[in-house]
């Protein structure tokens, strides 16, 4: 099973401020050089309708959606992750596997509790559908099939709010009529070498051979496609811890820009966060640094050091490196501020116990 959370960033602006919904929403991610360099982020379908779509300049969509009611709103980073942390865990609850693929996105292998059967896997998706609904507010897109590439194939056919199942006899059938885009990795340059040897559908890429596939796009690519033409994927899914944080955050004082006073905070978050690291029994490589600044942006850094610790004092130095790089460069003071780690040890699952269910 594939879970996308359908407009995530919007939508979170969405249900933080009902006031929102009905409106075209779009959260920008602000370049800060001028007032309104930088691109669009995440659009509500409303915004869609009128052309706005992510990795679009925000001068771009503004001039689309001149002299109509509009939210143009910066990322509120910690609402999104913190909604983010809350799903995945509610989805871990309902898998065999969790593989979180990124802040809105996972994967759930979920055969052994649906005895492979399709029938009960779409109840599963809907019961969480509803879970994701009643307890977040929250919709999604969910794609079931006999393996990843179909289950995300087939999340992003109804959206919003879908829900779109592929058995093993129908793959072909499904797959056939689709753009060749809308295999993940297929972009728009290997879009544009498709069309000029007529290839468009999946259909059309199915019937291009191996050897001349691979002569194009190199071996491993070339195969990629081949097997993604015909429905064919092996990849298991796995936890990916490189997908799993741990922070702790804490509001400071005053507002404030200075060194001293802020690394005070950061060393004590970082004993924290270590500590926490322990009680899980796992070891992590990334170090980050979380700022809310004043005007309600926030802004992070990290860094990923050699070797696995769980050692406060390699957590205090290297993040008040970071805070005194960040703190260098930056003009406004901040509000809150965070210790972030990342990148956990893969052997040691006890640290990602609670995504996993056996
Ligand atoms: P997506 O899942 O690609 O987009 P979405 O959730 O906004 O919309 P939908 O799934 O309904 O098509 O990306 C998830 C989040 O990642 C998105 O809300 C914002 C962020 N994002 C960016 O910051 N920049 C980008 O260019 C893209 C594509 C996404
Ligand atoms: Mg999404």
């Amino acid at each position: 099973m594939h879970v996308d959370l359908n407009y995530f960033f919007a939508q979170c602006e969405e249900i933080k401020n009902p006031s929102l919904i009905g409106k075209p929403v779009i959260v920008c991610v602000y370049s800060g050089r001028t007032e309104d360099s930088g691109a669009v982020a995440s659009a509500n379908y409303l915004a869609r309708e009128s052309g706005v779509k992510a990795g679009m300049p925000i001068v771009f969509a503004k001039r689309i959606m001149k002299d109509k009611e509009v939210y143009f709103l910066p990322p509120d980073r910690e609402l999104y992750s913190q909604t983010s942390n809350r799903v995945m865990e509610i989805l871990g609850k309902h898998a065999d596997i969790l593989e979180v693929r990124s802040i809105d996105e996972a994967y759930l292998d979920v055969t052994k509790r649906t005895d492979g059967d399709f029938d009960n896997a779409v109840k599963l998706a809907t019961d969480i559908k509803k879970e994701l609904r009643l307890k977040e507010k929250l919709i999604c897109s969910i794609g079931i099939g006999p393996n990843k590439l179909v289950a995300k194939i087939s999340s992003g056919f109804k959206k919003p709010d879908g829900l779109t199942a592929v058995k093993p006899k129908e793959v072909k059938k499904f797959l056939n009529p689709l753009k060749v885009t809308d295999i993940p990795g297929v972009g728009k340059k290997s879009e544009e070498k498709m069309k000029e040897l007529g290839v468009n559908t999946i259909e059309d890429l199915s019937k291009v051979g191996l050897q001349k596939l691979k002569g194009m796009f190199g071996n491993k690519t070339g195969e990629y496609f081949f097997d993604a033409a015909n429905g064919i994927d092996e990849e298991p899914v796995e936890i990916r811890s490189d997908n799993v944080q741990m922070s702790k955050i804490e509001t400071l004082k005053e507002d404030s820009r200075d060194f001293n006073l802020i690394s005070e905070v950061t060393d004590k978050l970082c004993v924290e966060v270590a500590q926490r690291a322990k009680e899980e029994k796992t070891l992590f490589k990334n170090i980050g640094i979380i700022a809310f600044m004043k005007n309600l942006e926030s802004r992070s850094k990290s860094r990923t050091i050699e070797s696995y610790t769980n050692d406060a004092k390699i957590v205090k130095k290297v993040s008040r490196e970071l805070l005194r790089e960040f703190l260098h460069n930056v003009d406004i003071d901040v509000r809150r501020i965070g210790v972030r780690i990342g990148s956990f040890e893969r052997k040691k699952e006890g640290s990602l116990s609670k995504f996993m269910k056996k």
